[in-house]
This record gives structure tokens, sequence and C-alpha cells, in this order.
């Protein structure tokens, strides 16, 4: 699994607080917990912590603090293009693209930037009609970022097609949904593309987010998903998720499973 940590996101309160008073040890911290709990990526959202016109100035004030501490390679989230293009301008390391709709000319124009920055991108089966509510929409919209990337030379390995979580509170039938769309989509493309979600996003206006981000994650795994934007300090859905690997036959079996998968890290 290709796990990208979630947590540097001006969303949570704390670090949307350091974007605001400009506090670097928030943010490496965050990024050194993370990395230290099995994060590969780290995932980089201004959030709402700043007014948009100041937005891509912060964009650039995270990631360059951030690579102040590591080296690690990031996930420049956001749905401004011009906040998009400043992240990228700052990046040292390969980063993801995070994200992009199916819309064909978004589409087309983040597939370039993918292709110029040699970064991965994040692709979304929504458009302008927002997220489908059936697995049909969700099917064709994959179908079309994965001909887009074909026909612009973007090699399937570094796509990432996510076919997007809904708060299973807000909208229920969407998780069986999600996974439906996951189980149709394997075998779409040769090498496979990944299959990625927002997994705290099912759990957003709930109790028992661990509980629920753990199992709706072990589910999405037995139906294709090999990343997650996720919080890799949550210990119990760290240990799910390498325990699935296991059962999937991804890890070699050992009594000390856990600890061998967290040492190979
Ligand atoms: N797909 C892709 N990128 C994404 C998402 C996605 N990026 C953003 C988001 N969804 C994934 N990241 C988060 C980050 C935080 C939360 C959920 C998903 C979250 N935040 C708390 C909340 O809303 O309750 C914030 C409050 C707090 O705890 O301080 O749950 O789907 N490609």
């Amino acid at each position: 699994m290709i796990i990208v940590g979630e947590r540097l996101n001006g969303q949570f309160s704390d670090v949307g607080k350091a974007i605001q008073t400009k506090d670097k040890k928030v943010i490496q911290d965050l990024a050194f917990e993370q990395l230290e709990s099995g994060a590969d990526y780290l995932d980089v959202n201004v959030g709402t912590a700043v007014a948009a016109a100041e937005k891509a100035e912060a964009m650039v004030w995270l990631v360059e603090t951030i690579q102040e501490a590591t080296d690690a390679p990031l996930a420049i989230d956001t749905p401004i293009d011009a906040v998009m293009r400043a992240g990228l301008s700052a990046v040292k390391n390969p980063p993801m693209i995070n994200s992009t709709n199916a819309d064909p000319e978004q589409l087309a124009a983040y597939i370039d930037l993918a292709l110029q920055y040699d970064a991965d991108l994040i692709a979304l089966t929504m458009d302008k009609g927002g997220v489908p509510n059936d697995v049909a929409k969700r099917i064709e919209l994959g179908a079309n970022i994965v001909v887009a990337a074909m026909e612009a030379g973007l090699p399937f390995e570094k796509l990432y097609i996510d076919l997007v979580a809904i708060p299973v509170g807000a909208a229920q039938p969407q998780a069986g949904i999600v996974l439906e769309a996951l189980r149709q989509m394997q075998g779409v493309a040769d090498p496979s593309p990944h299959f990625i979600l927002g997994l705290s996003n099912i759990s957003q206006s709930t109790v028992e987010r661990s509980l629920l981000n753990r199992i709706f994650l072990v589910m999405c795994m037995t139906c294709g998903l090999d990343a997650a934007i996720a919080d890799p300090m949550d210990t119990e859905l760290m240990d799910a998720m390498i325990t699935t690997e296991l059962l999937l036959n991804r890890q070699i079996y050992s009594h000390s499973f856990l600890a061998a998968y967290r040492s190979s890290k």
C-alpha cells in the first residue's frame, strides 16, 4: 500500500493555525511523525487557513517548510490551478499532483503538468456534474481518465484513479458503490493504474471515525485499492492495513509481521 499522509492540511485546526502564524515546528513535527509512522508521501493542503488571494503563497511556504526538514515526496493538494502551479514550482522531488477531475480540459492541462514535473497524477471520477451517484458513471469517467493518460503518454504507473469516498453519514449507499466501482475498474489497463481514496472522507461528521476508516480501508483493499490518503499515525489503521497486505499475500508471513513490515519501510 502507498500511504499519503493526510495531516498537513489546513482543515486541521493545529495546521491551520500554524499556517497563519508561520509556525514551522508544528509543520515539520507532523511531517516527521507521519514519515516515522509509515507515510510514503505527504499530502500538502492549505485548506481554508488563509484567504483565496494568499493561498499560493501559503502553499509555497508549506512546501518549503516541509522540505527544510525532509526530502520525502509531497502530494500537492489543491483544486486551484494557480495554487497547484505555485506548489509545483517549489517542489524539489517528483511529487504527486492532487488532483484533477475528469473534465477533458482540466484533465489535459494536469496531465501536461504531470509530464512537465515528472509527477504522479491523482484524477477524480467526478466532473462538472459533481460526484456521480452510481457505479456506471464512475466507471465511464475512470475509463475517460485512462484514455486521456494513454493518449498523452502518461505512464499508467504514474496515474492514480480516485473513485471518491463520500461521508457514510451523508450518503450511506456510496460506500458500496465505491467498492463495486473499484472491483469493476480492475484490469482496465495493463499495467494497471493505481487506485487511491481520501479514506477519512468516509467518517467525516461521525463518531467512531477510526473504526469506520479502518474497516472501509480493509474492504477497499480487497477490491483493488492500493493507495490511500490517510492518517498514518492511527496505529490501528496501519495495523489493519499491514494485516490485510499479509492476508492478500502481498507480504511474506512471519510471527512478527507487523514489526517486519514497519522495519522494511
Ligand atoms: N481525494 C483526494 N484528495 C483529498 C481527498 C480525496 N484530499 C483531501 C481529503 N479528501 C483527504 N484528506 C482529509 C483530511 C482531513 C479530513 C478528511 C480528509 C478530516 N478533517 C477533519 C474534519 O473534517 O472533521 C478536520 C477537523 C479536525 O480534526 O481538526 O476529517 O477524497 N485525491
